[in-house]
């Protein structure tokens, strides 16, 4: 990661302190570098204390620096595969010449995998995804990076899921970066695995370019409970033979069943029947998940009563607006 300097020409700068913090779990400092800099012939001295991620670097030259640009290169590895996972670089201290010369910083950010490195494919499944109870069907794409020039041709994958949650129905590959190619599905809605198998032929071969979706999976939503989740786990994915022509990160997403307040049914809307679901409840007569005296407590006091029976009641009559 480069660390850039605004023009240096004639302030007589002859060192510089500088501190920079970076997340641990993303990031390892492993040292610096001058080469290609403004700074090209200086000399650079770096301590890293990789437990609290701050490095240390103190520059010194014979002559003045002058120009603009990069006048220092961290270079880090990077730990983790997680798509999304940043670390913020913070510069905790910059001081020229001691400190005679004022300085203004500026402090950067590092994502992972928003450019993968070239020979890598990232699949990925969007995360938290929501749909409101209520919903009946969700179509989930599948992801790739940028995979022109990988000269892909076919593809196998697995997407794991909650059986309880979801239910696979089939897949397409209209509007994806695959249209036009052979598919193969077989859900398994017994054990929550979907497998896909593609071949890009129309009816001549032809290779994956660009990003975006691979495929569209589309799923019956059968828990309409309140906060269930589903992982939504690519278990497996190769590509082409797989002999190791490049990397695959594989990325997992999740889904919830998102809380519509009021609607203790669980279909979506809010109408008399709920408020009638919660009165026989309170008489003892109806039994209750979780979830629903969740969607149930509009009044949101942890309790299910016949405040809120009457409040859905209101809203359902216009008497009050949510
Ligand atoms: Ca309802
Ligand atoms: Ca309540």
């Amino acid at each position: 990661m480069p660390v850039n300097v605004t023009d240096l020409t004639d302030l007589g700068v002859i060192s510089v302190d500088l501190i920079v913090s970076y997340d641990t779990n993303v990031l390892t400092a492993t040292g610096v570098t001058v080469t290609d800099t403004i700074a090209q012939d200086s000399l650079a001295l770096s301590n890293i204390d990789d437990q609290n991620g701050v490095i240390n670097i103190a520059m010194g030259r014979g002559t003045p620096f002058s120009g603009s640009g990069t006048l220092i290169f961290i270079v880090f590895d990077v730990d983790s595969n997680n798509l999304n996972d940043s670390s913020s670089l913070d510069i905790i201290e910059a001081s020229l010449n001691g400190g005679d010369v004022t300085t203004e910083t500026d402090s950067g950010k590092i994502t992972i995998v928003d450019t993968p490195p070239p020979g890598t494919v990232v699949i990925s499944v969007p995360k938290n995804l929501t749909v409101p109870s209520g919903t009946t069907t969700v179509r989930i794409p599948v992801n790739l990076s940028d995979v022109t020039g990988l000269d892909i041709i076919s593809t196998n994958l697995t997407l794991s899921y909650d059986a309880n949650v979801l239910s696979a129905i089939g897949a397409t590959l209209t509007g994806t970066i695959a249209a036009g190619g052979a598919m193969f599905v077989n859900p398994d809605n017994k054990n929550g695995k979907i497998y896909i198998a593609l071949l890009f032929s129309t009816p001549e071969l032809f290779v994956l370019s660009g990003s975006g979706a691979l495929v569209y999976i589309d799923f019956d939503v059968k828990s309409n409970t309140p906060n269930d989740n589903s992982l939504l786990s690519i278990t497996q994915a190769s590509f082409n033979s797989n002999l190791g022509e490049f990397t695959v990160v594989k990325s997992d997403g999740d889904i919830t069943v998102n809380v519509v307040y009021g609607d203790v049914s669980s279909d979506g809307k809010v109408t008399p029947y709920d408020v009638r679901l919660i009165l026989r409840y309170l008489a003892g007569l109806e039994a209750l998940s979780t979830g629903q005296i969740k969607a149930g407590d509009v009044s949101k006091n942890g309790k299910l009563t016949a405040l809120d029976a009457t409040l859905i009641f209101y809203y359902i009559t216009g008497l009050i607006p949510n």
